[in-house]
């Protein structure tokens, strides 16, 4: 297993819709994740740069880089779209962040 953390950015004022979204999150975008290979996943939103720092337990052989393939997850990213910085694909805009410190 490989913890990977990330970062997305809300549009303003957004806050609030972004967790009660997430809150209702589709039983079936949970399955897609799980068998993915996702484990212990949360979002963090820092409320002064409307970041939203995201991190995961990846299992190994995981298949997250095939998400963006999924039905499922593209209808996820344009059910977000009005409240997250998008690509023009549709999905997040999103930083890959790098381990700096890590303590066991
Ligand atoms: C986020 C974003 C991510 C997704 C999570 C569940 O808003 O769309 O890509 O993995 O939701």
């Amino acid at each position: 297993m490989e913890k990977i953390a990330f970062t997305m950015r809300l549009k303003p004022g957004q806050a609030a819709k972004y967790e009660r979204r997430h809150d209702a999150i589709w039983p079936e975008l949970v399955e897609l994740l799980r068998t993915a290979g996702s484990r212990d996943y949360s979002i963090f939103l820092d409320e002064s740069t409307r970041t939203l720092f995201a991190v995961l337990w990846r299992e190994d052989g995981h298949r997250i880089d095939r998400l963006p393939e999924q039905p499922v997850m593209r209808r996820w990213w344009s059910h977000m779209a009005d409240i997250v910085e998008t690509n023009p694909d549709g999905s997040p805009v999103t930083t890959p962040l790098r381990r700096v410190f890590h303590l066991d």
